[in-house]
């Protein structure tokens, strides 16, 4: 890419779908069942009990929206003319829109995890086999692992991300170097180009972005799916990213070192994310196939610890963010529920400065998914809190009627035979 008055266009893709010998199943959701809304009018109670086998069924084909794209998208999209395929079927409906747009100079690939790499190692071969002179750049968790583990090489595309060591280098030369934060490395990597696309260190914006329309397209079909109430899922379910990275030390999981321990906030403060929401709920309300409300699930891996944290107006207590948020929700009167991730020692903090839970529900808590991982306190992330206390906890929240989704991995060192 040469200095150039004209937007660049830029492909952004997620993975396609996995090769058909290779088995995936995402699991990190919780259960969708699929509910008999209206169907063949059977009486409530046995709709009910239909319901009840349902319940804790998955739908593993369920699709997220690539969030990291879309912030992307959302800040750059000024200087940069982005196409979006999020879910490819596979890597030929890549390659041909490659091919039918000759415009396209760049193509950013998101490798959500490192399961698959090599995936996109094939799919990299196959585009400069097709479009020798268009760059490929990698991002998100699954680029780290590959360039980590030298799958992923300068033949196969720029992934960017700098090691330590290398930002060691760049720091010595007074360079600024790839964080893994994508908005910050897109920026960076065009005005090596000569592309301006915004000053990399510029706060960023992050908008809630809709679940999708999961329904069949044909008209039918989609009829018959309402009725039934076959893969029914609430319309107004959105994503939003309100934070990226993390400054815990779990040993199982990649953010820790992507981020190196450091969180960023994506907003300045509060009201921004407020009035995010606000926005999300007022379309909303314009809309008859909608429920006068608006779902969120915010991106954040330890809402409301308390901690300084980078955000586009030098550091900020995150806690108080949350607090802030949760008073505003509250006192706007307005139908805005959210879930999102947390820990033990915050939810526990959040209870010491209230004495309970009651402000998180009144101001929108739906649900919370915490990492509980053992019996002991093995990440330093439960404050030092008896299983007893994290029992009380979990029960004293259920009881204000908010999901509490408890997470642990499987198999680690930690684990032993019997109760660990
Ligand atoms: C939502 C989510 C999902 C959703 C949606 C995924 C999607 N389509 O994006 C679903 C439920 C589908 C999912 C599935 C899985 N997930 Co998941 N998921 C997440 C979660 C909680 C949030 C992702 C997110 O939206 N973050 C907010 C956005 C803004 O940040 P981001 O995605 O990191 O994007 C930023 C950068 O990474 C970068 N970036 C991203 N893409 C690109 C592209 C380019 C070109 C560039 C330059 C930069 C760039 O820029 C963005 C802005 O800064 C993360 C944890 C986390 N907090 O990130 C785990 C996480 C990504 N998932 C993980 C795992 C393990 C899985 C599953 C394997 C679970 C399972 N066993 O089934 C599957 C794998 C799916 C697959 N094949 O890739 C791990 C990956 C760990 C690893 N070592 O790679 C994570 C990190 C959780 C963890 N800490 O363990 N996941
Ligand atoms: S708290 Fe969550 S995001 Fe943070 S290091 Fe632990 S598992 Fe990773």
């Amino acid at each position: 890419m040469s200095e150039k008055k004209e937007k660049p266009h830029i492909l952004l893709l997620g993975m396609p779908d996995a090769h058909s010998s290779f088995f995936e199943m995402n699991i990190a959701q919780i259960p969708q069942g699929p509910k008999l809304n209206f169907a063949l009018h059977l009486p409530k109670p046995v709709r009910k009990k239909i319901n009840g086998f349902f319940v804790n069924i998955f739908n593993p084909k369920k699709k997220a929206p690539y969030m990291g794209l879309r912030l992307i998208i959302q800040n750059l999209r000024d200087y940069v003319d982005f196409s979006l395929i999020e879910y490819p079927r596979n890597d030929d409906e890549a390659i041909s829109f490659l091919m039918r747009n000759k415009n396209i100079e760049a193509i950013g690939i998101s490798i959500g995890c490192e399961n698959r790499v090599y995936q996109a190692k094939e799919l990299s071969g196959k585009i400069r086999t097709a479009r020798p002179e268009i760059n490929i750049i990698f991002g998100n968790y699954g680029a780290v692992a590959g360039k980590k583990l030298n799958i992923l090489n300068e033949n196969d595309g720029y992934v960017l991300w700098d090691s330590e060591e290398e930002r060691e280098e760049k720091r010595k030369q007074n360079r600024d170097f790839y964080t893994g934060e994508g908005v910050h490395d897109m920026r960076l990597w065009l005005k090596g180009r000569g592309i301006f696309a915004g000053d990399p260190d510029s706060p960023l914006i992050s908008e809630a972005i809709p679940d999708p329309d999961i329904l069949p397209t044909g008209t039918v079909a989609r009829w018959f799916s309402e009725k039934m109430g076959f893969l029914n899922m609430p319309n107004d379910n959105n994503k939003m990213g309100i934070s990226i990275g993390c400054t815990n030390n779990c040993s199982f999981c990649n953010t820790r070192f992507k981020f190196n321990r450091s969180k960023t906030f994506l907003f300045r403060k509060a009201e921004e994310i407020y009035h995010a929401m606000e926005k999300t709920l007022d379309k909303n309300l314009q809309r008859h196939d909608f429920p006068p409300e608006a779902l969120f699930f915010l991106m954040d891996e330890n809402f409301m610890k308390e901690e300084k944290v980078k955000s586009g107006e030098g550091k900020i207590n995150f806690l108080e963010v949350a607090e802030r948020l949760c008073e505003l929700i509250e006192h706007s009167e307005k139908n805005i529920h959210w879930g999102t991730f947390s820990d033990v020692r915050s939810l526990l903090g959040y209870k010491n400065r209230h004495g309970n839970y009651l402000g998180l529900v009144r101001g929108g808590m739906q649900s919370i998914w915490v990492g509980l991982e053992s019996k002991e306190d093995v990440f330093d992330k439960r404050g030092g809190a008896t299983v007893e206390e994290v029992e009380e906890m979990i029960h004293e929240i259920q009881d204000l009627v908010i999901t509490i989704i408890g997470a642990f991995i499987l198999g680690l060192d930690i684990h032993a035979e019997g109760e660990s």
